[in-house]
């Protein structure tokens, strides 16, 4: 099903991207298969770009926003880290891991302290992985719903624990936290809207070797 509105007459192909990190691993690997974008998009304040393929435009989301405008198809290819996809199981396809933006979820707490013995309040914005992490343990936990900052949480009381994407870990440590048990390992996901990919794939194919190519060197 196709949701984009009439205004949107552009037929080639839409790629979601996210600022920061995921942009700045992403564009060298979509510059090999001829995708450039024809302004810098670091600098811009534009959310639409053309690039050097007319046939392909790219938008630029809250990361977690990549998984709704490609489950709607409002952009028919989009790269995601694998925390957001589990966070918010959206019906997209998964066709590539592409290896870059890598971390882990992790469960950390204030440095050295040690647990209450009651009921465990976990501070997160992944409060779906949270509660299936602590079901599988077999742990009744509160969660308590966060938007970013999770770091602050525990300092001031608010949550025994957090959830929370971890790569060096030198913010946790800055703020007098540590990083306790890694629920998964999460990279960047090349996902599609299912029906984009049928209806495309002659457009995407190409693209897709490429990336393929890429991410195994
Ligand atoms: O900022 P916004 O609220 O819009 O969204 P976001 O923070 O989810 O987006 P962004 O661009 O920061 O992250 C996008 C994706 O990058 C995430 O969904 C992850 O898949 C991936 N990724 C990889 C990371 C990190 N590494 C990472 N280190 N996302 C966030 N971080 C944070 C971490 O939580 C800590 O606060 O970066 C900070 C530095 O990490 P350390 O451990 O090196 O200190
Ligand atoms: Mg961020």
């Amino acid at each position: 099903m196709n949701h984009q509105t009439q205004a949107d007459t552009f037929d080639g192909l839409t790629i979601a991207l996210s600022k920061g990190r995921i942009l700045d691993e992403t564009l060298p690997l979509f510059a090999k298969a001829g995708i450039t974008p024809l302004e810098d998009m670091n600098k811009s304040r534009k959310l639409i770009f053309q690039t050097s393929d007319p046939s392909v435009r790219l938008l630029i989301l809250r990361a977690s926003d990549v998984p709704t405008y490609v489950e709607h198809g409002a952009a028919d290819i989009g790269v995601a880290g694998k925390d957001v996809l589990m966070e918010y199981d959206a019906q997209v396809y998964e066709l590539l891991d592409l290896n870059i933006a890598k971390c882990r979820l992790m469960t950390a707490g204030v440095a050295g302290a040690s647990l209450p013995n009651r009921r465990l309040r976990i501070a997160t914005k992944y409060v779906n992985v949270a509660r299936e992490y602590f079901t599988c343990r077999g742990e009744q936990v509160d969660i308590i719903k966060l938007y970013g900052s999770m770091e602050l949480a525990p300092l001031v009381g608010l949550g025994d624990l957090i959830v929370d994407v971890v790569d060096t870990g030198n913010t946790l440590r800055a703020n007098g936290l540590e990083p306790l048990e890694t629920i998964c390992q999460v990279s960047s996901r090349l996902i599609a809207n299912p029906a984009s990919y049928k209806r495309k794939l002659a457009q995407l194919e190409p693209i897709l070797q490429i990336l393929e190519t890429a991410v195994q060197h």
